[in-house]
């Protein structure tokens, strides 16, 4: 695997950031809030750790990742695009009419592993692989990110409870830990006490991180990755629309785009750092 430095992925995730931002700005719709959350996530997965060919996006040897919160989709598939999956031209199609995009992730995408959006249902696909994986013995990594809003579903506690059973070590599961679901803020619609011990007493063993810190991101996947004997859980913690100011932390943008040209352009700009 290619050793890009955290300095290029730093570049690339400044990058796919900014085309969520057009993207959503286009379509005047989507869900730009937990696409920034996790955008550090999948530059590092994407464009460091995961054995991945984006001119075979159907090797069977490949790693897969599931993006549970399947409406994260533009930071997906801004990822991809720049990835080299398809070309970043088909970007600004999304949520229109005859473009492949989706506002949730669409299998038919190139790269894209399976369609989510109905919250709770893509950890259990990655489930199923993981363990396709184990009765092929086939030696593919198998990820999934989730939301912690997404935590409330009770599917995603019956994956844990099948992941400890069959012994999933090649699967982990990314929480992208951003404190805020649709309309609020997790600790006020259902709080979730110590998801560490949770998810632990599930049989995982788990890691904490700061999820845009790259050293500790690439430490955990690579830590997570070789660790066998149990599957392995990544409690991310991040900001909900990391890098736009007037969108971190605020509830309102998990999804809606800038709300002005005024707001669009001040995001572009401070994505590119031009902005203190
Ligand atoms: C089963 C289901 N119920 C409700 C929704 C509507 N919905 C879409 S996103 C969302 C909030 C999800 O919160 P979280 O998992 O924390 O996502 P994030 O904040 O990371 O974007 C909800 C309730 C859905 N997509 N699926």
């Amino acid at each position: 695997m290619e050793q890009i430095s955290v300095s290029d992925l730093k570049g690339i995730s400044a990058q796919i950031r900014k085309r969520v931002i057009e993207m959503v700005y286009s379509a005047k719709s989507g869900h730009p809030g937990g696409s920034l959350s996790i955008t550090d996530i999948l530059t590092v997965l994407y464009f460091r750790e995961m054995n991945i060919d984006p001119l075979k996006p159907d090797d069977p040897d490949r790693d897969r990742l599931v993006l549970s919160k399947g409406h994260a989709s533009p930071g997906l598939y801004a990822t991809l695009a720049i990835r080299g999956f398809f070309p970043e031209e088909y970007l600004s199609g999304f949520r229109k009419i005859s473009s492949k995009l989706e506002g949730h992730v669409h299998r038919g995408v190139p790269g894209v592993e399976a369609s989510t959006g109905s919250l709770g249902q893509g950890i259990g696909i990655a489930v199923g692989m993981a363990l396709a994986g184990k009765l092929d013995r086939k030696s593919y990594h198998v990820y999934a990110i989730i939301g912690d809003g997404e935590l409330q579903e009770g599917s995603v506690w019956e994956s844990f409870m099948a992941g400890y059973k069959y012994t999933l070590d090649n699967m982990t599961v990314i929480l992208d830990r951003n404190r805020v679901q649709l309309d609020g803020f997790t600790k006020d619609i259902m709080p979730q006490n110590n998801i560490r011990e949770m998810v632990s007493s599930f049989g995982w063993e788990v890691f904490e991180i700061d999820g845009h810190n790259y050293d500790e991101i690439i430490e955990a996947i690579e830590k997570a990755k070789n660790f066998r004997g149990k599957p392995t859980f990544i409690l991310a913690n991040t900001i909900k629309g990391k890098g736009v100011s007037y969108m971190e932390n605020n509830p309102k943008y998990h999804g809606s785009p800038p709300a002005s040209d005024e707001e669009y352009e001040r995001a572009l700009r401070e994505l590119s750092g031009d902005v203190p």
